[in-house]
């Protein structure tokens, strides 16, 4: 059978009636696109809720295009409501979202941004609505908009969601949008700066589509145990937040929020105030490091790559070579916290398994270099009740036979996409964070002694740029 589904390009739309236009990110904000099955391809049915989801064509129905979506409530609980939510869109920290669709119909209707968590405990909350007023509905088309500021940091995705509710409500919804609506953003993320020394970021606030060009932003420094708060005045499309580092302060980094209440939006950097001797080394090996062009880094790892996230290695190196490279460097921290290279595969290729949104559009942009640092978790012995001495642990996590060929699939996939010139693959074989744990017991878990007695054996492997596709 012949595919229906269309590419949907994402385009420039008016959400929220006079406003200026905002760049809509969803896949399919027209419910246009329908695969092989029929269903839509860019949304879904969350996963509890009751009710129908149906393609309308017919055009009184429609509000654009040539399909809208039908909901049918149902009953759950007590409560009568059907739901239809997005594709993923890949979320901005601190940005302000904002959600708006056209319904028309019986019962209610509203609509939400959605938010997705990280979820490390299973007491964690993994999903939050943020929802617009309920409107009853009627047979005129009306527009429907929520907004949301994105405030916590475990935050791994956002989605627009729709909602009807009434026993026997019945509704038809088209022309969703989700855009950002204001966005505050500091460059670079991170910095690290020489006791005495300044250091001047640059802020560019956004709001309804344009720059804000005058206006306040609040900065909070915060610095251990103490915070700061002060006002900058807006000067321009892009402002200059200087910040003089201290002498030898007891807590060395230091985190810079800037706020914006005309944008409602944030975002933070981390400023790492380091000695001179520190810096000069910093210095000296950026300036040795050659790079052709633009870069961008992807970092994958475990916990030594994902704690301290924010300001950890990943931030030093991507800092150090956009500040010697003419700023023509990004970078994407993918680390997983208590990753095995088994893991790295299903959630790299399928999008799916333990904690998968961490690597969500891993490759957009195509990394030029890929660093794979895992092995600290690999070369733990499995556990079990009956074990009762170090002697009875034999069977390890992830065999060296496993070790191998994900370590391989993992950087075939990093040069797929052709843009990969160097991959770095790092592996701990006695315990990596050997300086916690030096060939001792991890826990329960029993070190394996495998190979040299350095801490980290080091592979590098140099992948022939592929050209054309
Ligand atoms: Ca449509």
């Amino acid at each position: 059978m012949k595919s229906l589904a269309i590419a949907v390009i994402a385009s420039l739309i008016t959400i929220g009636g006079a406003q200026a236009e905002l760049t809509d990110l969803l896949a399919d904000p027209g419910f246009e696109a329908l695969g092989e099955d029929g269903e839509f391809t860019g949304w879904e049915i969350p996963a509890g809720t009751p009710g129908a989801v149906s393609v309308a064509t017919d055009e009184t129905q429609v509000f654009v295009g040539a399909q809208a979506a039908r909901l049918v409530a149902g009953e759950a609980e007590g409560r009568h409501f059907a739901q239809i939510r997005s594709t993923r869109v890949r979320p901005v920290w601190g940005a302000h979202y904002r959600a708006a669709v056209w319904v028309k119909g019986s019962g209610s209707a509203r609509v939400a941004v959605t938010e997705q968590f990280r979820v490390r405990r299973a007491t964690d909350q993994e999903f939050a609505d943020t929802w617009s007023e309920p409107v009853a509905l009627t047979d005129e088309w009306v527009e429907l908009v929520a907004d949301a500021t994105i405030a916590n940091l475990n935050i791994a995705r956002v989605f627009a969601t729709v909602e009807i509710e009434g026993e026997g409500a019945i509704a038809w919804v088209d022309d969703c949008g989700l855009a950002i609506a204001g966005a505050v953003t500091v460059t670079p993320p991170y910095a690290m700066v020489r006791e005495g020394d300044s250091f001047s970021f640059s802020v560019a606030v956004e709001s309804e589509g344009e720059a804000l060009t005058e206006g306040t932003l609040s900065i909070k420094t915060t610095n251990g145990d103490k915070a700061a708060d002060e006002e900058l005045a807006i000067g321009g499309a892009a402002s200059e937040l200087v910040f003089t580092a201290p002498d030898a302060p007891e807590e060395r980094v230091f985190q810079i929020r800037v706020g914006s209440e005309d944008a409602a939006a944030n975002d933070f950097v981390y400023l790492h105030v380091v000695d001179a001797e520190t810096y000069a080394k910093f210095e000296a090996a950026a300036a040795a490091t050659k790079l052709d062009g633009p870069a961008h880094l992807l970092f994958i790892g475990c916990s030594l790559t994902d704690f301290h996230r924010d300001y950890n290695y990943t931030d030093e190196v991507a800092f150090w070579l956009w500040k010697t490279h003419d700023g023509q460097v990004t970078y994407r921290n993918a680390g997983v916290g208590g990753d095995y290279i088994t893991r790295t595969w299903p959630r790299m290729e399928e999008g799916t398994g333990y904690r998968a949104y961490m690597y969500d559009d891993l490759f957009e942009p195509a990394p030029t270099h890929a660093f794979i640092l895992l092995g600290h978790n690999d070369t733990k012995l499995k556990p079990k009740d009956e074990y009762t001495s170090p002697d009875d642990y034999t069977d390890p996590v992830v065999s060296l036979e496993d070790w191998d060929t994900y370590m391989r699939l993992a950087g075939d996939r990093c040069a797929r996409d052709r843009a990969v010139e160097h991959l770095v693959g790092l592996r701990s074989v006695r315990g990596a964070g050997g300086r916690q744990h030096r060939g001792r017991q991890v826990g329960r878990f029993p070190v394996r002694q495998a190979g040299g007695h350095g801490a980290v054996q080091r592979h590098r492997a140099r992948v022939r740029r592929r050209h054309g596709r």
